[in-house]
């Protein structure tokens, strides 16, 4: 029978590239360093917006020297595989960084926004940003100084793509979650849907995940070597 699989990643599958988690059970995540209600909200970037854009301009740069790992690598795979046998792949990110794409996964939701992108609050438009961004940056379409800002989700703004994302999980026969802590909402709450469509679940973290009793299924361990053994037990090597 035909296999849609709807899968979600979060930081603990770009680890291993060296872009860091925000929360993990030693207390050496992003968070501990960096306070996300200074950094992470509207209201932190409305009071102020060079630490917030400061912090951005430094994940951007680390993000430029990041390589993409194994598991990056097997997704991409398992979607080829699968497209090739008139399956599908859903491949929903709660990450920021591009490493899906450099692996060549072709149509990757960014939930959480995109590093390597900027967007305008006065028109909207999307623009790919590569560099840092200042507050006298000038959006290139509607020439206003002051506007342009990182297009991520922060704290109290809305996950894009969501009803794509209901669309996919209905239609999907298995759900993954991926170095995901389940501590975010609404991706954490996922699982209870994909449970409620039927759909069989399935955890692949280096720890279990604040959500790990609704997972059918758990795999613990790094990324790097559980999900292409995973992809492998489902496409072959
Ligand atoms: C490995 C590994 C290795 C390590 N191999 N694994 C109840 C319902 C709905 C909303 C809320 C709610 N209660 C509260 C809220 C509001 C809030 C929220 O969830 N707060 C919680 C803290 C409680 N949510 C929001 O505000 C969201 N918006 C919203 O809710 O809008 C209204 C709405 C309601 C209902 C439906 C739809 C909309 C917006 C959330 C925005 C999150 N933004 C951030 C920052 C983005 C930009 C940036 O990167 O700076 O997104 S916060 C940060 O956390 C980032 C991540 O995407 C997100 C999730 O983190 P993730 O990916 O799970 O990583 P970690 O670090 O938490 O965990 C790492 C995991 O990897 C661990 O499990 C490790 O074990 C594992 N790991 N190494 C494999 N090598």
């Amino acid at each position: 029978m035909p296999q849609n699989i709807f899968i979600l990643t979060g930081a603990g599958i770009s680890a291993e590239s060296g872009l860091g988690t925000f929360r993990d059970k030693r207390g050496e995540g992003i968070w501990a360093r960096f306070d996300p209600m200074k950094l992470a909200t509207p209201e932190a970037f409305a009071r102020d917006p060079e630490a917030v854009l400061a912090f951005y301009d430094l994940r951007r740069r680390n993000l430029r020297d990041a390589k993409p790992n194994a598991a990056h690598f097997a997704l991409a795979r398992l979607e080829h595989a699968l497209a090739r046998r008139g399956e599908t792949l859903t491949l929903v990110t709660q990450n920021i960084d591009d490493l899906h794409e450099r692996t060549g996964s072709a149509s990757v939701i960014h939930m959480h926004g995109e590093l390597l992108k900027a967007r305008c609050e006065r028109c909207e438009a999307l623009r790919p940003w590569l560099d840092d961004l200042t507050i006298s940056d000038v959006c290139p379409d509607c020439g206003r100084a002051g506007t342009m800002r990182p297009h991520v989700v922060w704290f109290g703004e809305m996950p894009l793509g969501m009803d794509l994302i209901d669309r996919a999980l209905r239609e999907a026969d298995l759900f993954v979650a991926i170095g995901a802590s389940g501590a975010v909402y609404p991706a954490a709450g996922f699982v209870a849907e994909a449970r409620a469509y039927g759909l069989r679940t399935c955890e692949i973290n280096l720890e279990a995940a604040d959500n790990a009793d609704l997972f059918d299924e758990q795999r613990l361990g790094s990324a790097s070597g559980t999900v292409p053994a995973w992809v492998e037990e489902l496409v072959g090597p």
